[in-house]
């Protein structure tokens, strides 16, 4: 079972997250250990002060060194070995679906949220593996992002999911955008849900799923296109696609979609 030790100032509030849904689910049934250290707890600070001013000068706070080697250590000394250490922030590689992919495979990952104006350089330089960010966008802290990875890491561990969510088969996963979905009933304020997917005809419903999910791709996240695993009957749809919204586009009057998405 795959651990994911995640070391911040706000436990509580990492927890409530991850003690819901899937997650918690998978937490309970034993498929994923996931803890949450309190930063400081492991200071020797009377105030329990874990933060610090500036060496140089300068507004605002840092973490310090010290309690972090020192949470560090006691979860390297819980599991015998050493885990793989991920320092969350925005100067980070950015994570994308292949990065969860990436450290899913990892035994065991300790995430470390930063928080204030950062963290000494030092604890960073000593046991630091990878720093990852989320995006280009600035958060107040660490958790919300470290949160988001281990979802991302975690869905993708053995029996966390059940069989008919597999995550084998969705956005990001392929490379691509899903289809529209659609449940019952059939009509609903008038839109009713397209024929193909009510006829019961399977290579049919194979195809529509097909071409929608890559028009989705297309009209929403071209780049994406660059990337997909394209079969030539998938070039020759999206080929006709461009025309035809060339044409509607035309037609109407106005500017065709960017062009980014040319197959290889
Ligand atoms: Cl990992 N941390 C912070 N503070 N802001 C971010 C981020 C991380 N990723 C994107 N923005």
């Amino acid at each position: 079972m795959m651990r994911i030790d995640i070391a911040t100032l706000f436990p509580e509030m990492c927890e409530r997250v991850l003690d819901e849904s899937i997650i918690g689910r998978a937490r309970r049934a034993g498929k994923l250990d996931i803890h949450c250290h309190q930063i400081r707890d492991y200071t020797l600070d009377k105030q329990k002060r874990v933060d610090d001013t500036l060496y140089g000068g300068g507004k605002g706070m840092l973490m310090q060194a010290d309690p972090i080697f020192r949470c560090y250590e006691a979860v390297c000394q819980e599991v015998g070995t050493r885990p793989h250490v991920v320092y969350l922030s925005p100067q980070g590689e950015v994570f994308t679906q292949k990065k969860a992919i990436q450290l899913s495979g990892y035994d065991h990952l300790l995430l470390l949220c930063g928080h204030y104006e950062g963290v000494d350089q030092r604890v960073l330089d000593e046991i630091v593996d990878e720093e990852v960010s989320i995006g280009d966008y600035v958060l107040t802290g660490g958790e919300l992002a470290a949160l988001v990875v281990t979802d991302a890491v975690s869905r993708m561990q053995e029996g966390v999911l059940a069989g008919e969510e597999c995550f084998m088969e969705e956005s990001h996963w392929n490379g691509l955008l899903e289809c529209p979905q659609y449940t019952h009933p059939a009509v609903w304020h008038g839109r009713e849900v397209p024929a193909v997917l009510q006829s019961g005809h399977h290579a049919n419903i194979q195809q529509w799923r097909r071409e929608h999910s890559l028009e989705n791709t297309y009209r929403k996240r071209p780049d994406l296109l660059c990337k997909a695993q394209l079969t030539a009957k998938d070039k020759l749809f999206l080929r006709r696609l461009k025309e035809r919204i060339k044409a509607e586009g035309a037609a109407a009057g106005v500017a065709s979609p960017p062009d980014e998405g040319e197959e290889q």
